[in-house]
């Protein structure tokens, strides 16, 4: 019987001890104004700045395509006025990010004239980061940088399959988007060293998720694009829209990472199913924009092709592939 009446007093206790508990709780949980600064809020990604593409001139251009079904713009020479682009960008202060690797004998090939090239034309005026990533950090060349311009160097292990190189260079995008990019840059772009700039490479070309036309098959018809067409891959599609060069690529900070997690994620899935897509990272590249439309396309003005044998509608080549030299690089 007392053992009842005890248990009995210590249920009551207990109500009345969680009862006010509870009272407190609710007194205080209003007071919790350092709620609002968790660092979910404090870490957001900076946003994209400028939007500017009603003052496109799309009709500017009767040769070419200027825009595409889902009515992202195509950028082509005389379509943007580039003053307007840059002031706008200026005033938003808007950052700008480019990754480029260089790993193995392709720094000493390919990497001052990529970055000496790229103070003179890409994104003049605007505050860029280089982060170059290479397995050789005291190889890396000193440039001359104007104000607001930085030069940071990243050392990466170098793979012995290139396939490896390629595909590894996704997850390190990734990586470092999450850890840095995002909290410092509007904008990313992620560019194959073998190339050179020629004329302007601007602030026309940000964008929340670009792409660029390969300048191979943007006046093909679709049943000639080089999509991978193997089931088994991950990369596999029947259709598309275009074909897109994986040489360059860019957007929102949130989008790009976005692309480089699904590209790195789907060629790990290939490669536990022993495939590899047809062209690597590329084929996965073009699979993530037809699923994900990109809201910008740039014309092959922005990856050109010096040595192409035939007339194209390219007035002004911006970035071009530097000269292949396979049998020196990749043996
Ligand atoms: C090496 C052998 C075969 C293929 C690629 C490499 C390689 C690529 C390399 O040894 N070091 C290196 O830094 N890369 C990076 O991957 C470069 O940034 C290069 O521009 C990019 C893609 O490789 P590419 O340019 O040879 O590929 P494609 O599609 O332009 O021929
Ligand atoms: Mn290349």
């Amino acid at each position: 019987m007392r053992q009842r009446i005890s248990a009995v007093f210590f249920s009551c206790l207990l109500l009345v001890l969680s009862f006010i508990a509870l009272r407190a709780s609710f007194q205080y949980f209003p007071k919790v104004s350092f709620l609002k600064n968790l660092p979910v809020l404090s870490q957001a990604s900076l946003r994209p700045t400028v939007s500017l593409d009603n003052t496109l001139n799309y009709e500017a251009r009767q040769d070419v395509q200027t825009r595409t079904s889902w009515n992202a713009p195509i950028i082509w020479e005389v379509m943007f006025d580039p003053n307007l682009y840059d002031k706008e960008h200026l005033e938003a202060k808007t950052t700008v990010a480019l990754t480029v690797f260089a790993v193995g004998r392709y720094l000493d090939a390919y990497l001052n004239t990529f970055l000496t090239s790229a103070e003179k034309h890409f994104m003049v005026g605007l505050p860029v980061t280089f982060y170059v990533f290479t397995d050789q950090p005291e190889k890396v060349p000193n440039i001359t940088l104007a104000p607001l311009r930085h030069l940071k160097v990243i050392k990466v292990e170098r793979y012995s399959r290139w396939q490896d190189i390629s595909m590894m260079r996704m997850k390190t995008i990734s990586e470092i988007i999450e850890k840095e990019l995002r909290h410092n840059f509007n904008y990313v772009f992620c560019l194959d060293v073998d190339q050179e700039f020629k004329g302007r490479f601007g602030s026309e070309a940000l964008g929340e998720s670009v792409a660029v036309l390969h300048v191979y098959y943007y006046k093909l018809p679709k049943t000639q694009f080089t999509y991978d067409k193997n089931p088994k891959s991950k990369a596999y599609m029947s259709e598309g829209d275009y074909y897109y060069h994986a040489a360059v690529f860019g957007g929102s900070c949130d989008k790009v990472k976005a692309l480089a997690d699904y590209c790195y994620l789907n060629t790990m899935e290939d490669k536990l199913n022993n495939v590899e897509a047809l062209w690597h990272d590329e084929s996965h590249l073009n699979k993530y924009f037809w699923l994900n439309k990109p809201s910008r396309i740039l014309s092959s003005e922005y990856c050109f092709d010096p040595l192409i044998h035939y007339k194209t509608e390219v007035i002004v080549p911006r970035l071009v592939w530097a000269p292949k030299q396979y049998a020196k690089l990749r043996t």
